[in-house]
């Protein structure tokens, strides 16, 4: 009772009179805070939760406030915060603050720093920000579990004054998990082997865009609390790799990429300027990591005749189809059991995209008005790769680059 007239009284929006830019965290809410005698005072429930990874599939998983990752916590240096966590779990748990400079004591490794928050108890931590940057909190209590099944979020201060201003801020946690074909519960006790990797426990194409205006100044900031490192690769731009859960990078030490690794129990901050206007790719580049769950453990049939196949084996299983014979982007949307997604999927205005997992869209427009998702890019005329008509003769064949420049008005 007590711990739900809490949450009731911690249902206020944060003031209006912020003095940052609020972080947009996609398919995620950010969690509202009341103020009391200038202490930020939130309230998380560690609870079960349903989440959706992609259309036509749902998962349970454990999260916070009826999500995973859990809401995402802003704060600016110099605060003051007090959280609240509420365990409705069926078992033990804690929160570490991970990153945070804090007392000894709101550490939250259970046995270690605090008593064990039983299922039902209401806890308190209190302490004050002195410093920025992207931080995390997740359970310090039946890590393994807890974790795998989706339990994390950002803890996000922004710094009392930015050294330049920041237009469009993001965040995306990064995970993975082994969910059975055809089942709904992910195993906590793969060490491996996962089979499903999500921005914000979503999959392609179930992630949202990140949409910005020409120009703008844009920060995106990852987490990783899997098994794996994640490097994160975004086309069209090239970025700064700006901070890390220690903090902002000193000038002098920032790197240009295009891909940051994103390690295990780091987080890492980017940005970049967008001013390229376009529809760009923003992927995990291992190459499995954009795929979903059917089928990694297909045999290799890659270049092996199979012509002759199907026929016979049609006789046995009905509607048998041989596949992989020519690469496995054939195979994007079979028939599949229930609540299991495609290996490759998603749509895009020339075709199939053929990719799923950690994979989502950079929307960099022109004139745009609102952050809504805009629609496919439009290209400028004569700007788009494009096929050579392939009638016109031998001779034209073998040389395509000749006949293109005659054609598009090439000096040859
Ligand atoms: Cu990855």
């Amino acid at each position: 009772m007590k711990a739900t007239l809490m949450l009731t009284a911690a249902l206020v929006l944060p003031a209006a009179a912020q003095t940052y830019v609020p972080v947009v965290t996609p398919n995620v809410s950010t969690l509202p805070y009341k103020l009391d005698h200038g202490v930020k005072v939130f309230h998380l429930v560690a609870e079960k939760v349903k989440r959706e990874i992609a259309p036509g599939m749902v998962i349970n998983a454990w999260g916070y406030n009826g999500q995973t990752p859990g809401p995402t916590i802003e704060a600016v240096e110099g605060d003051r915060v007090r959280i609240f966590v509420t365990n409705h779990l069926p078992e033990d748990t804690s929160v570490h603050w991970h990153g945070v400079l804090l007392p000894n004591g709101m550490d939250g490794v259970q046995g270690l720093n605090q008593p064990h928050i039983k299922p039902g108890e209401t806890f308190a931590y209190e302490f004050t920000l002195r410093q920025s940057g992207t931080q995390m909190y997740h359970p310090h209590a039946d890590e393994t579990l807890q974790m795998a099944l989706g339990m994390e979020g950002f803890f996000i201060i922004h710094p009392r004054k930015e050294r330049v201003r920041i237009d469009r801020d993001f965040a995306i946690f990064l995970h993975e998990w082994d969910v059975p074909i055809g089942g709904s519960t992910p195993n906590p006790n793969t060490m491996l082997d996962f089979n499903l990797f999500t921005f914000n426990a979503r999959a392609f194409p179930g992630t949202a865009p990140l949409v910005m205006k020409k120009g703008q100044r844009v920060r995106v900031r990852f987490a990783n609390l899997s098994m794996d490192s994640h490097p994160i690769h975004i086309h069209g731009v090239h970025f700064a790799e700006t901070g890390t859960d220690a903090g902002p990078t000193p000038l002098s030490a920032r790197v240009r990429e295009t891909t940051v690794n994103v390690p295990p129990g780091t987080t890492r901050d980017i940005e970049f300027v967008a001013d390229a206007p376009g529809d760009w790719a923003m992927h995990c580049h291992k190459n499995h990591h954009t795929m979903n769950q059917m089928d990694h453990t297909v045999p290799n049939l890659t270049g092996v005749d199979q012509s002759g196949v199907e026929e016979k084996v049609r006789n046995l299983l009905p509607g048998y189809m041989a596949m992989g014979q020519n690469g496995m982007g054939e195979m994007m949307d079979m028939g599949r059991p229930p609540n299991t997604l495609p290996m490759m999927t998603g749509h895009g205005q020339f075709g199939s995209i053929d990719m799923g997992g950690m994979f989502t869209v950079v929307k960099v427009r022109e004139g745009i008005t609102t952050y809504a998702d805009p629609g496919p890019y439009k290209n400028p005329p004569g700007t788009v790769a494009h096929k050579v008509p392939d009638d016109s003769g031998k001779e034209k064949r073998r040389e395509p680059e000749r006949e293109h420049m005659r054609q598009h008005g090439g000096t040859d």
